[in-house]
């Protein structure tokens, strides 16, 4: 078992959802949190009811000029990033692919692909120069199966699979671990984002059966990190029990 007292962790889309209660599980083992969202007021109120010390970084992911510079201009004390957790992301629209919206399409592949490279590219040597860190990637059941609507969404978490398994291969000679969640359906602020600030719609999304929460994955993402050093968990896969696939979700 790995301590992850004193640890220090960055998790990006620390402000709502997922990436919110990896905030709290972190803490509640004593980690110190480098906590990245754009929404920093949202941080500030995380920070408040956490009683560890915590960074927070107004940070737009998609943006590679900020993101190399809010890496760099860590203070030294901060600089050692045991564990990264690559969280950010969203889904934008569920229409046919031949009638979806380019815009959306960017958004996505910008947040969920290259903002995830950027961050990695930044804070990876880091933990190679010093010889131990820990990568972990939120990706989701739509990087293992494609359903109808989730075309430009299920391709960025495709990538994020491909990306998460070129790591691995490519950190295998360092102590570095690179593992991957990927969960079904989870109540967050995914739906409502999806749906452009729709909640009605949003919330049929968990209607009729019980769904994970942020807690329910970040359980998992705190239990891999508190693996032993010698113990890589590559990959975890989490459904609500009443869903059995991307497509296959019981309803009451
Ligand atoms: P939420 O919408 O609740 O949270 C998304 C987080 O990502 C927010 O903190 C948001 O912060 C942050 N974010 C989005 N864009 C950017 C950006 N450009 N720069 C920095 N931060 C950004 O959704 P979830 O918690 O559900 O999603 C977290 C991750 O989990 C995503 O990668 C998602 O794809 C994945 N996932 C979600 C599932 C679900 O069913 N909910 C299932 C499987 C995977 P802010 O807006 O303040 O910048
Ligand atoms: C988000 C969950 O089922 O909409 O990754 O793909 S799902």
């Amino acid at each position: 078992m790995t301590s992850l007292n004193e640890k220090t962790v960055l998790i990006t889309g620390a402000s709502a959802g997922i990436g919110q209660a990896c905030a709290r599980k972190f803490a509640a083992e004593g980690a110190r949190l480098i906590l990245a969202a754009r929404r920093v007021e949202r941080l500030k109120e995380l920070a408040a009811e956490l009683t560890v010390e915590t960074l927070l970084v107004e940070l737009d992911i998609r943006d590679r000029k900020a993101v190399n510079k809010a890496i760099d201009d860590l203070p030294i004390a901060w600089k050692t990033i045991d564990i990264l957790v690559n969280n950010a992301g969203l889904g934008r629209g569920f229409d046919k692919l031949h009638e979806g919206d380019p815009d959306g399409w960017e958004e996505m592949i910008d947040t969920n692909v290259k903002g995830l490279l950027y961050v990695s590219r930044a804070i990876i040597p880091l933990m190679v120069a010093r010889g131990s860190g820990h990568v972990i990637n939120i990706g989701s059941i739509a990087g293992h199966e494609v359903y109808p609507g989730g075309n430009v969404y299920c391709a960025t978490k495709y990538a994020v699979d491909a990306l998460t398994k070129g790591m691995r291969l490519d950190l295998v000679d360092t102590p570095v671990k690179v593992s991957t969640v990927d969960p079904g359906l989870v109540e967050t602020e995914f739906s409502q984002v999806r749906f452009n600030g729709d909640k009605e719609r949003a919330r049929t999304v968990y209607e009729g059966y019980q769904p994970l929460t942020g807690d329910d994955v970040a359980d998992a993402v705190v239990w891999i990190a508190g693996r032993p050093e010698h113990v890589q968990i590559a990959e975890v896969i989490i459904f609500p029990t009443a869903q059995a696939s991307a497509m296959v979700t019981h309803k009451e």
